[in-house]
C-alpha cells in the first residue's frame, strides 16, 4: 500500500492512535491526529504527536475536515460518530489500526476474539509460539497495538503474530487475515456502544471475513452462535472443547488426538472450568499455527494466569478473597461464581461499577445457588439490586472499596469466599480494571493486618 503523500487522519490520540500515526508518518503520509479532547486534557501525548510531525486537530470532530482525507484510521474507543458516517458517505475509506497493520506484515497470524478469555488465550498461545523459537509478537487489545510489530522480525515471513482482537477493533477490518481465527464465546457486553446484541456479535464475526481456503476457523464445540460465525469463513471449521472438539477434556485430561497431547487437568497452570476451555482453545490454535506438542504442553503447565483474573488475594479469618476485577461483564462474573460454587464454596460477591447496558439476570440463579450475600458498588448499584432482588440474599451498599471489603467480610462465614467480580466497567470509580483490582487487594491486606489472618 503506497501511502506516500496521502492525506490521512487518525482519530483518537490514545495508545493505538499514536502508534498508527507513527507508522503512517514513516510511510510518508501527511498525518493529522484528531481527538475530541483538548490539548490540556490530553497531556503528554500531545508532545509525542508533535514530535512525529503530525498536525493536531483537537477538541472535537469536524465533519467537513474529515471529508478532505484519502484515509481515516479510527481508534477502537471511538464509536461510529455522525462525522465519520458523513466522511464514509463522501467515499473516504475508514479502517482500524488492525487493518492498516495487516498491509505491512508477511507473518502467520493467530487472531483471538470472544467476550471472555481473550487475554488468557492470547497470552497462552503467545507463550507457546515464543517457545517454538520463531520471532513472535503478542498484543493487540491486550496492550501493545498490533501496528508496532511492523518492521520487526515478527512481521517477516518466519514470524508469528498472536493478536487479541476486541469487537471495536474488528468493526473496521477489510483485508486483515487471520490464518488461525479463534472465537471463544459471545455473551452480553458493550451494549452501551452497540444498538443490539446482534450488532455486537456481528462485529466479532468480522474476524472470519478475511480468511482464505487454507485457514482455520476455530469455535467452541456445541456453541451454535460461534459455530455459525466460523462456518461463514472461507477456511475450515475446527472446534475445541465439548464432546467432539479436536482438543477437548476427556475424563481428567485434556487431549489432542491429532498431536498426541495429553495433560491432566490438575497439572494445568490455570484453574477453573472456564480455563479448561481456554487451555483447549489455546492448544488447538498453537498446533494449527505449527507449534510442536512438547512446547504446547510445557506452557500449559507453566502459565499461571494473568493478574486480576480469579487471583487469590489473601485469606482473613478463614475467608478467601479473590480478585476477578477483569470480570467486566456478567458472563465472566457468572463463570467466577460457578467456579467457586462447584467446589462447594459459598460466595459473597462484590459487584457493580459502570453499567454497560446488559442484563444482570444470569447472576440470579447462580447467586441463589452459591451466594452468601451481595455487596454493591458504583453507578450500577440500584440496577443490580433490582435485578437480583428475588434471590433474597442480604444486600449491602458500599461507598468505596474499603467499605465493600469490610462489609463483604462481615457477611461471610468461615470457609466462604469474597469475590470481586463486578460485571461492570470500572471507570466510574477507578482508572481501569487493573486499578480497581489493586485497590481491592490493598484493602484486603489492610483488613488482614487489622483483624489478623
Ligand atoms: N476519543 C475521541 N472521540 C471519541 C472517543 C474517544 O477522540 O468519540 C479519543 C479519546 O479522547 C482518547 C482516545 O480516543 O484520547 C482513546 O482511544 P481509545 O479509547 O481507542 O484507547 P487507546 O489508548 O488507543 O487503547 C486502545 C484500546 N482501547 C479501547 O478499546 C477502549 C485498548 O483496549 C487497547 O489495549 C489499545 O488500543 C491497544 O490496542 C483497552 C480496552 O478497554 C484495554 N478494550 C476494551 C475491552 O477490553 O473491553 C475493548
Ligand atoms: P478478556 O481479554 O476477553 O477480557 P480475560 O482472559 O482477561 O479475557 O478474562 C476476563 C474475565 O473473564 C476474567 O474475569 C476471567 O476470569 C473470565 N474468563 C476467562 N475465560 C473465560 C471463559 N472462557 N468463559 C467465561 N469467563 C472467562
Amino acid at each position: 500500500m503506497d501511502l506516500s503523500g496521502a492525506r490521512v487522519t487518525v482519530i483518537g490520540l490514545g495508545v493505538s492512535g499514536l502508534a498508527a500515526a507513527r507508522l503512517l508518518h514513516a510511510q510518508g503520509a501527511r498525518v493529522t491526529i484528531n481527538d475530541a479532547r483538548t490539548a490540556e486534557a490530553l497531556g503528554a501525548r500531545v508532545g509525542e504527536a508533535q514530535a512525529l510531525g503530525a498536525t493536531l486537530a483537537l477538541g472535537g470532530h469536524d465533519a467537513a475536515a474529515l471529508q478532505q482525507n484519502e484515509l481515516i484510521v479510527v481508534s477502537p474507543g471511538v464509536p461510529s460518530l455522525p462525522a465519520l458516517s458523513a466522511a464514509e458517505q463522501h467515499g473516504v475509506p475508514i479502517f482500524s489500526e488492525i487493518e492498516i497493520s495487516s498491509w505491512f506484515v508477511r507473518s502467520k497470524v493467530v487472531g483471538i476474539t470472544g467476550t471472555n478469555g481473550k487475554s488468557t488465550v492470547t497470552s497462552l498461545v503467545g507463550a507457546m509460539c515464543q517457545a517454538s523459537g520463531r520471532p513472535t509478537f503478542v498484543g493487540g487489545n491486550l496492550g501493545t497495538p498490533l501496528v508496532e510489530v511492523v518492521g520487526s522480525a515478527a512481521s517477516g515471513p518466519d514470524g508469528l503474530l498472536v493478536v487479541e482482537l476486541s469487537s471495536f477493533q474488528l468493526e473496521r477490518v477489510d483485508r486483515f487475515r487471520a490464518h488461525v481465527a479463534v472465537i471463544l464465546n459471545v455473551t452480553d457486553d458493550h451494549l452501551d456502544r452497540y444498538a443490539s446484541f446482534a450488532d455486537y456479535a456481528a462485529a466479532k464475526a468480522r474476524l472470519f471475513a478475511g480468511q482464505r481456503k487454507d485457514d482455520a476457523a476455530v469455535a467452541p464445540d456445541g456453541d451454535e452462535l460461534c459455530t455459525a460465525m466460523a462456518r461463514a469463513s472461507a477456511g475450515k471449521l475446527v472446534s475445541f472443547g465439548g464432546s467432539t472438539g479436536s482438543v477437548r477434556r476427556d475424563g481428567d485430561c485434556i487431549r489432542d488426538l491429532e498431536s498426541g497431547l495429553s495433560i491432566p487437568v490438575g497439572e494445568l497452570g490455570i484453574q477453573g472450568e472456564h480455563n479448561v476451555d481456554n487451555a483447549c482453545a489455546a492448544a488447538l490454535a498453537a498446533r494449527l499455527i505449527g507449534v510442536e506438542r512438547q512446547q504446547i504442553e510445557s506452557v500449559l503447565r507453566s502459565f499461571k494466569g494473568l493478574a486480576h483474573r480469579m487471583q487469590r488475594a489473601d485469606s482473613v479469618k478463614n475467608v478467601d478473597f479473590f480478585d476477578d476485577s477483569k470480570a467486566t461483564n456478567v458472563g465472566a462474573a457468572v463463570a467466577a461464581v460457578l467456579g467457586l460454587g462447584r467446589q462447594g464454596v459459598r460466595v459473597v460477591l462484590i459487584a457493580g461499577g459502570k453499567d454497560k447496558g446488559g442484563s444482570y439476570a444470569p447472576l440470579r440463579e447462580i447467586m441463589q445457588q452459591h451466594g452468601r450475600g451481595l455487596v454493591l458498588i458504583g453507578e450500577a448499584t440500584d440496577l443490580i439490586a433490582q435485578e437480583l432482588s428475588s434471590t433474597k440474599l442480604p444486600v449491602q451498599r458500599a461507598s468505596n472499596m474499603a467499605d465493600a471489603v469490610r462489609k463483604a467480610h462481615a457477611l461471610a462465614q468461615a470457609g466462604d469466599a469474597v469475590l470481586l467480580a463486578p460485571a461492570c466497567a470500572s471507570f466510574d470509580m477507578f482508572r481501569s480494571y487493573a486499578h480497581r483490582g489493586e485497590v481491592f487487594q490493598a484493602e484486603v491486606r489492610t483488613l488482614a493486618q487489622e483483624v489478623g489472618a
